[in-house]
């Protein structure tokens, strides 16, 4: 049997890093390319059970940068894309809107273009559920494939953007593609300027933890082994052209998050600083996954599981996020929550 080639983009952050090695260690008879720019958010460290595998390679460039990707693509015959690179930080797309245009939109186009012009097998699109827009707190309701798209914040248009590109290469170029949207990721590797490893660390570190307005806003939690699985099957199993919606029915709010963590580390709830809320906070994501789990697509973790397997991690891998929250990381705090 021929070998695979796989390209990953935004494998050296949270989702793609799981992604990479999920994906390296289950198919040895595919070559996975890891193309990062290694912004802020990537870091290769987390790859070092991984870096010497016969079957993993790194690649430095910009997905933006059209003439790099090009010359990339002339060496390499990519079966597969995956496409998690972006700026995924809705914070940060209220203070610098620009950069989110230039990686997840203008990024993308290039990626459409080139995937077109070599003919690859399968680009699979990895989305949010926030290009939705937000739900209000009727727990009945959910997000499905046909909701239509409102987003609200920079980030989630830019999303939003990047998904209609999508589509319209499919509808115009016939472009074998599909898009996934799912809710809140959780797990290994995730950056701590999003709520969960930011309240592992700080709560480790005695240090006070944000919550933004009265911390009532919902978000479905879904840990990041069973987003790799999903995207697996959607790589494997997906008919071109659609979209498949990927949630694991853990909805809480985001106080709740964080008492939970609290507790479990058994510190006190006087760490908890209610802070100004964010700029057009959406209310609540929720997530109808049926259709993908029709595919075949069965989540393992529950949120209990999920995050007692998480702060575990964050515990056994102090020197991880030590050495991410000591850098440029804060400055950014400082800029963010004047704590
Ligand atoms: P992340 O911020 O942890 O990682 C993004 C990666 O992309 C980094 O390694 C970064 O260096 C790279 N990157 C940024 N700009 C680039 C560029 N111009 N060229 C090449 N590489 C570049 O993000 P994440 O949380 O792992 O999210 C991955 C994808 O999943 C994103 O597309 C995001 O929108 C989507 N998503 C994330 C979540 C979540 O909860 N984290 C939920 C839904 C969807
Ligand atoms: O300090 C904080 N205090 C706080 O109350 C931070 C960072 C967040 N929050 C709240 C805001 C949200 O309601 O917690 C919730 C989760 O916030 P984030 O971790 O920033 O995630 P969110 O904005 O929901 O977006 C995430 O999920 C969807 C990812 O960052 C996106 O990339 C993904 O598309």
């Amino acid at each position: 049997m021929t070998r695979k080639k796989v390209l990953v983009t935004g494998g050296a952050g949270f989702i793609g890093g799981n992604f990479v090695q999920y994906m390296v260690n289950k198919y040895p008879q595919y070559d996975i390319y890891n193309l990062d720019l290694l912004t802020y958010a990537g870091d290769l460290t987390k790859h070092r059970d991984i870096e010497l595998n016969d079957n993993y390679y790194f690649v430095k460039a910009d997905i933006a940068d059209r003439e790099t990707i090009i010359s990339i693509f002339e060496k390499e015959k990519f079966n597969y894309i995956i496409h998690f690179a972006a700026e995924s930080h809705v914070d940060r797309s209220i203070t610098e809107p620009e950069i989110f245009v230039r990686t997840n939109v203008l990024g993308t186009q290039v990626l459409l273009d080139v995937a077109k012009q070599f003919e690859i097998t399968k680009f699979v699109h990895v989305s949010t559920d926030e290009v939705y827009g937000e739900l209000d707190f009727d727990p009945t309701t959910f997000f499905t494939e046909e909701t239509p798209l409102q987003p609200n914040s920079p980030y989630s248009a830019s999303k939003a953007s990047s998904d209609l590109l999508v589509r319209a290469y499919h509808e115009t170029f016939g472009l074998p593609v599909n898009i996934t949207r799912c809710s809140n990721n959780y797990g290994p590797f995730h950056f701590p300027e999003k709520l969960i490893p930011l309240t592992i660390s700080r709560v480790l570190n005695a240090q006070k933890v944000p919550v933004y307005g009265d911390g009532k806003n919902i978000r479905d939690w879904l840990h990041v082994f069973d987003h790799c699985t999903a995207i697996d099957l959607v790589l494997h199993e997906g008919e071109n052209g659609e979209v498949y919606n990927v949630g694991g029915h853990n909805e809480r709010t985001n106080l709740d998050v964080v008492k939970t963590i609290i507790s479990a580390l058994g510190k006190s709830e006087d760490l908890i600083e209610f802070v100004q809320d964010r700029l057009g906070h959406d209310k609540r994501y929720a997530i109808d996954s049926n259709k993908l789990q029709k595919l075949g697509w069965k989540p393992t973790y529950t949120f209990e599981t999920g995050i007692a397997q998480t702060i575990k991690w964050y515990l056994d891998h102090k020197e991880w996020w030590e050495q991410i929250i000591s850098g440029d990381y804060q400055n950014y705090f400082e800029r963010q929550y004047y704590l």
